[in-house]
């Protein structure tokens, strides 16, 4: 099946705005990122940080003390394809933020964004009341197997309501801040797919329309890009 490239102006019954269903799952990233080669650690860790009393590292081996999590949901890219009913398996993000972030490094007062790093450079950044959503999850399965590398391993954040690139992969760090930050590049600061927030500056509409210009090359290019040092980037 070949997904139509054209820009909807009608809402597809079931998707947010704008959106067309893809049948595969192709990993995305800007280039700078996504086709760095990436090593995880023998012992994967999260360091966290920012505006709190006490940055430190928690390995995330010791997660599973947490109660496992699993949520079926649907995912949707800035450049309009949406990918729907994914089974991911893990931890809330909320369960962690109470019983593993706050306890350990105890967030000053009016810390109020979160900040979310990647082991290849890449950060995006939430509003922390966004992440503490009921559907946030920091996942390490995707449809009963350990994440791949391509989809975020060791860890990833799926926040379901956010655009793709709120769900930062191979998650190494976390900070939380007082200051909003800026959106990253071109991304919206907040990144609400039933508000079509796609981008800085102008109406989520436009972005789409200029978005689906390129998007057969785009969606080409990346179900055939390969990590390096990786299995490949096709999504089935
Ligand atoms: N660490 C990291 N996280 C990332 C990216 C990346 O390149 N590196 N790309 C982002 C973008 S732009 C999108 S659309 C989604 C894609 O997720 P997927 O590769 O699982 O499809 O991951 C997001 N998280
Ligand atoms: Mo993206």
């Amino acid at each position: 099946m070949s997904p139509s490239p054209r820009a909807t102006t009608s809402r597809v019954k079931g998707l947010p705005p704008g959106q067309v269903e893809i049948p595969d799952f192709p990993s995305w990233g800007p280039p700078e990122h996504a086709l760095r080669k990436l090593k995880v650690p023998s012992r994967p860790v999260l360091s966290l940080g920012g505006d709190v009393r006490t940055p430190c590292e928690v390995s995330i081996e010791e997660l599973v003390a947490l109660r496992r999590h699993e949520e079926g949901s649907d995912f949707h890219w800035v450049a309009a394809w949406s990918r729907r009913g994914l089974r991911w398996s893990g931890y809330r993000f909320r369960d962690f933020f109470d019983d593993v972030f706050v306890p350990l490094a105890q967030p000053e007062e009016g810390a109020r964004y979160l900040v979310l790093r990647g082991l290849d450079g890449y950060w995006t950044s939430v509003p922390l009341e966004d992440a503490l959503a009921d559907d946030v999850m920091l996942a390490d399965y995707l449809d009963g197997e350990p994440l791949s590398l391509e989809h975020g391993a060791p860890l990833r954040l799926v926040a379901p309501a956010h655009y793709g690139y709120k769900n930062a992969k191979h998650l190494c760090r976390l900070e939380l801040r007082r200051d909003k930050l800026p959106g990253r590049g071109a991304e919206h600061p907040r990144g609400r797919v039933v508000k079509e927030e796609r981008g800085q500056g102008k109406p989520g509409r436009e972005f789409r329309v200029m978005y689906s210009v390129a998007l057969e090359s785009m969606l080409h290019y990346f179900r055939n890009l390969r990590r390096p040092g990786s299995s490949g980037g096709r999504g089935e």
